[in-house]
């Protein structure tokens, strides 16, 4: 079935507004070319040039940071958004004064990899138009789009499963891979930057020393470690395969509480990763009832398999 088609029924079964609908249509049509310029990246420019200026990560802005967002804005302008929240952005972008939702973006994640050919991409939070700060338990939809050796995108809304598309470049539409993915409850593979293992705080630290104990070790099990520097990408493989993924909080200055933004990264993955039946959290609770004081504001995210996800969420209770 095409994103088209699926977006229809999602429609018609109510499961969608028609400003959410117009929204998703016009991120697919912005990724679609974004894609196309992650494609062709080298031959011409080198988008992962930085261009001067930071955003509000504090990141250099790369050539592709910008005109991502700027796809993004041109076409979420004719959609039924009434405000976009990007990365990219210190303020809320007014778009269409009636639209009944407000998208959140980071429009390219994980842009130090562009010039490296590694798996980028885009995510996305649908919320009800209202206050720009909301908790992530309120959005309408979330997902995010990859750009690596295929172009695809995980979608959910608030009832129903993560739908996985792949973008078809032949009809240059994304189509249906099988049909809604649930996070297997358990995991022998991981995803951290252990090259913080130094910084880590106690229950990530414990956690990770029972990790690596492997079958000797209280889990009982041998484990794997995955880490490739782009949250889409490793987000991606466990929604297909399972596994955990930390981007904690650590005691380096300024990491207090990790480096992934709550409001357009930790939320729309948090709101994925429960409709496919696992758990993310900062620790404590369940990122979506994080209330967000600011648009930029930064939380630790711990997602995946629910066994580890329990376990991690009992040392932190310590
Ligand atoms: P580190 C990319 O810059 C990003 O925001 C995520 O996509 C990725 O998971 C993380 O930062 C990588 O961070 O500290 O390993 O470079």
């Amino acid at each position: 079935m095409s994103l088209s088609l699926f977006l229809d029924e999602a429609l018609g079964a109510g499961r969608a507004s028609d400003d959410t609908v117009s929204a998703l249509r016009a991120l697919a049509v912005a990724a679609i070319e974004i894609a196309g310029l992650v494609q062709r990246n080298g031959i011409s420019a080198d988008l992962g040039e930085e261009i001067g200026g930071t955003n509000s990560d504090g990141d250099s802005q790369k050539a592709l940071d910008v005109r991502a967002e700027e796809l993004i804005t041109h076409h979420l302008s004719t959609s039924g958004a009434a405000f976009l929240l990007s990365e990219e952005q210190d303020d809320p972008v007014p778009l269409a004064g009636d639209g009944s939702v407000i998208v959140a973006v980071d429009p390219l994640d994980g842009s130090s990899n562009i010039s490296v050919n590694v798996t980028i991409g885009t995510i996305f939070s649908i919320l009800p138009a209202g206050p720009m700060l909301q908790p992530g338990r309120n959005q309408l939809a979330a997902g995010f789009f990859t750009y690596g050796p295929q172009t695809t995108l995980i979608l959910a809304f608030a009832e129903g499963g993560c739908q996985c598309f792949v973008l078809d470049p032949d009809q240059g539409e994304f189509l249906t891979m099988g049909g809604p993915v649930s996070i297997p409850e358990q995991t022998s593979e991981f995803a951290i930057n252990a090259a913080y293992s130094n910084h880590w705080f106690p229950p990530v630290r414990a956690w990770m020393d029972g990790v690596l104990e492997g079958k000797s070790g209280p889990y009982k099990q041998s484990y794997r470690m995955r880490w490739v520097g782009s949250l889409v990408a490793d987000a991606w493989r466990i929604f297909q395969r399972g596994g955990v993924f930390l981007y904690p909080g650590d005691d380096r200055p300024g990491n207090g509480q990790g480096r992934l933004r709550l409001v357009y990264e930790a939320s729309p993955m948090a709101f994925l990763a429960e409709r496919a039946g696992a758990i993310a959290t900062d620790g404590s609770g369940s990122i979506l009832d994080i209330e967000p004081d600011s648009l930029h504001q930064r939380v630790p995210l711990i997602f995946g398999s629910a066994v580890e996800l329990r376990r991690l969420m009992e040392l932190h209770r310590h």
